[in-house]
């Protein structure tokens, strides 16, 4: 396991949960690529976006079907909403664009749950590296983030 997976795996048992972390030998690095790997829809895909609200990085957890609305995120957030590069997401979380997992950060991040994921069952976040992935469900996402849900999709 590479030491940016460890690192997920040791958060995600530091909160008590049991799940079960997937390496894949092809990419996940993008939501489709990681809704064909685990053969799920592309909208059980959690995406985990960086932005800046002002000076402050929060994290985005939001459904592969969606867009962020940055003016719903301002309501919320606060402040003035950019999207981090990706320098400020690896400083942020420890861990670099296409891998971003929703927990094991470099410092907490404030965080927002995209409420759409929560009508699924199970959905799939990445766990650091741009081929792993683990599934859980949704509200036991929303409590290990200590997350807000919110509506943040912009209109399709
Ligand atoms: N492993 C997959 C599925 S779990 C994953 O991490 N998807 S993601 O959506 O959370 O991360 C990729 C996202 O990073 C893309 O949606 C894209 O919007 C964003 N991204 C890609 N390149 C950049 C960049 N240069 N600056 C800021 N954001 C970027």
């Amino acid at each position: 396991m590479k030491a940016s997976v460890q690192r997920v795996a040791d958060a995600l048992e530091q909160l008590g949960i049991n799940v079960e972390i997937t390496e894949f030998a092809e990419s996940t690095r993008t939501a489709e690529e990681a809704a064909a790997a685990v053969n799920s829809t592309l909208g059980q895909i959690v995406k985990s976006l960086v932005f800046l609200a002002g000076e402050q990085p929060v994290l985005a957890l939001v459904s592969g079907t969606n867009r962020v609305d940055t003016e719903k995120l301002a309501a919320v957030a606060g402040g003035t909403i950019k999207r981090a590069n990706a320098d400020i997401v690896r400083e942020a979380t420890g861990f670099s664009i296409g891998g971003v997992p929703p927990v094991g950060h470099t410092t907490p991040l404030p965080t927002y749950l995209d409420r759409d994921l929560l009508q699924y069952q199970v959905v799939w976040a990445a766990a650091g590296t741009p081929n792993a992935v683990f599934p859980i469900a949704p509200d036991e996402l929303q409590r290990i983030t200590n997350a807000t849900v919110v509506d943040l999709a912009a209109a399709s």
